[in-house]
């Protein structure tokens, strides 16, 4: 039998109402300037800017030994808004390790959950309370919230040591994007995709 660090059981205690998680141990926090490139509408997104740094999304993580064995746990709160017409959204991202899985799933508000592959399959998912979302090893993954008012809450869980990728993601953009068209988000191609811009 393999022989490794053996850690205890414990437990996770998600807050609904106040949309947090009893014992993370990291605590990450995205602003708009950590979404250069991402969105469609550049003139927008500088103007936006220039008035305020907005905090877009907030990773409450339970973290534990980066070995394959274990699971990595967490909280997401995506906020309401938008850029242009495009609706806040994670920077999204493959795993580094290419094959490993995810589940996803909705405690609160309403978004979709954007998903593609390198050979260019995509799939949008609607998350709402209750729904799981698997997202299966080579699948890029991507929240995107489409309520105007509410924060978009979802618990997921991975392979510990499974890691985030967002080379490429920064690069090409998804194939596709969610954009509010008088009143209705629609999904739609990505005029900007693949028109690799090096932003590092
Ligand atoms: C999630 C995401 C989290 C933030 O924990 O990392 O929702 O999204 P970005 O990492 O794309 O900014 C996950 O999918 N982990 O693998
Ligand atoms: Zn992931």
């Amino acid at each position: 039998m393999r022989v490794k660090n053996v850690i205890e059981p414990f437990v996770i205690k998600i807050n609904i109402e106040e949309e947090i998680i009893n014992n993370y141990n990291e605590h990450i926090i995205n602003r708009l300037s950590n979404m250069k490139n991402l969105y469609l509408n550049e003139n927008v997104y500088e103007e936006m800017l220039k008035e305020e740094d907005k905090l877009l999304y907030e990773v409450y993580l339970k973290t534990v030994l980066e070995d394959p064995g274990e699971l990595i746990q967490g909280l997401t709160i995506l906020y309401p808004g938008k850029v242009g017409n495009e609706f806040f959204m994670t920077k999204g991202h493959f795993h580094r390790i290419f094959y490993t899985s995810e589940i996803y799933f909705c405690l609160k508000g309403r978004g979709i959950l954007l998903m593609e592959t390198t050979n260019g399959n995509w799939k949008a998912e609607e998350m709402k309370p209750g729904i799981i979302i698997y997202v299966p090893g080579q699948w890029a993954h991507r929240c995107i919230n489409i309520d105007k008012t509410d924060n978009l809450v979802t618990f997921f869980c991975t392979r510990a040591d499974s890691g985030h990728d967002y080379k490429l993601i920064e690069q090409k953009g998804f194939r596709k994007l969610t954009v509010d068209k008088d009143n209705v988000p629609i999904i739609i191609d990505n005029p900007k995709w693949n028109k690799c811009k090096n932003i590092l």
